[in-house]
């Protein structure tokens, strides 16, 4: 009885051990131990033995069983690393997933080229907030109360004295507070207006310029804007000096460039005019060095505002302001 025990135990090591792959373990499985396997009818069969051998045939039996169930597991183990390798394999034709790293904004990138000009001729960057006081969006830029620049269709009020800036000259304004001409800063940063179209959005980004000394000059501001616009466009791009009006300045004028679409011939972009304003400047008033303590009558000086968006805009043939802030990738991706 435990001899034939023994014969099947080891036939059926000898077949496991031979067995090449899943198909031929899971036969030796089935043959040896499955419900017709040999030892699953030896020990079916156990009950008809002599009672003096059952005990003793039970055992081996049982044991065997154990051993063989213990060493099919182990080869199926044994073959697991293969699976893998055939149901998760890698199509190494693929092409690769790319990384998507940011990059700065358009209007960031436009910015810091502004301020990388106007720094390079000496100019330093002030920044600040962007809620004001009525005091340094107005009052101390000789826009008085009741003046129309004021009105609630332009400005967003937080409260009665409490304002969004709808410019960044505020900055200016501390700047003069805090030293002594000569002054030459520069103030870049968002600003909003109750404005939204094609041209207009609620927030967009500035970057004014003030420079104040003894002896400034009309000629001083036209010598510098022309600089700057030659760098910021090309070097043989056509500018006009154009009277315009501003509180803070007085005279004011405003800067075009001959358009960049039609080179002064007209077109839609330019509204038939073949010029296109691209910024705001003047001497500045003699009320905005009185609110400082600037002495008028020795001092002197030139201001300058440009809007980022509408110089991207021009830079870069751009037709709506929106599309800086709709965040859309295809249109980020190009800068
Ligand atoms: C502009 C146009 C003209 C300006 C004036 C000042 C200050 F603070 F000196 F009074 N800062 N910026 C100014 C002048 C801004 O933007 C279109």
């Amino acid at each position: 009885m435990i001899q034939e025990i023994h014969r099947i135990r080891e036939e059926a090591l000898e077949a496991l051990a031979a067995a090449q792959d899943e198909r031929e373990i899971e036969a030796v499985a089935i043959r040896h131990l499955g419900r017709k396997g040999a030892l699953t009818g030896f020990l079916r069969n156990i009950a008809k033995l002599p009672a003096a051998e059952r005990a003793a045939a039970g055992k081996q039996a049982n044991a065997a069983k154990k051993e063989l169930e213990a060493a099919v597991q182990k080869a199926r183990d044994g073959l697991q690393p293969k699976r893998p390798l055939q149901t998760e394999r890698v199509d190494i034709s693929l092409p690769g997933r790319r990384a998507a790293p940011g990059h700065t904004h358009p209007v960031s990138q436009v910015t810091q080229e502004i301020c990388s000009i106007l720094e390079r001729m000496g100019f330093s960057v002030a920044e600040g907030p962007e809620v004001e006081t009525d005091y340094y969006n107005f009052e101390a830029l000789n826009v008085p109360k009741y003046h129309p620049a004021r009105d609630m269709q332009d400005t967003f009020y937080i409260s009665e004295n409490i304002v969004l800036r709808t410019q960044t000259s505020p900055m200016q304004i501390r700047a003069m507070e805090q030293q002594a001409p000569p002054v030459a800063v520069i103030a870049p940063g968002k600003v909003f207006r109750c404005d939204s179209d094609l041209t207009h959005t609620p927030m967009f980004h500035q970057v004014e310029g003030l420079l104040v000394d003894e002896n400034v000059s009309f000629a001083d501001l036209k010598g510098t804007l022309t600089a700057f616009v030659h760098e910021m466009f090309d070097s043989d791009t056509a500018l006009r000096f154009r009277p315009s009006f501003f509180p803070f300045t007085e005279p004011s004028a405003e800067v075009d460039i001959l358009c960049v679409m039609c080179r002064g011939k007209g077109c839609r972009v330019c509204g038939q005019s073949g010029w296109l304003e691209i910024l705001g400047s003047g001497m500045v008033h003699p009320n905005v060095f009185r609110s400082v303590g600037y002495d008028t009558g020795r001092f002197t000086g030139f201001a300058f505002g440009m809007g980022v968006e509408r110089i991207a805009m021009l830079k870069y043939g751009i037709d709506d302001i929106r599309k800086f802030f709709n965040n859309d990738m295809r249109f980020l991706r190009q800068f």
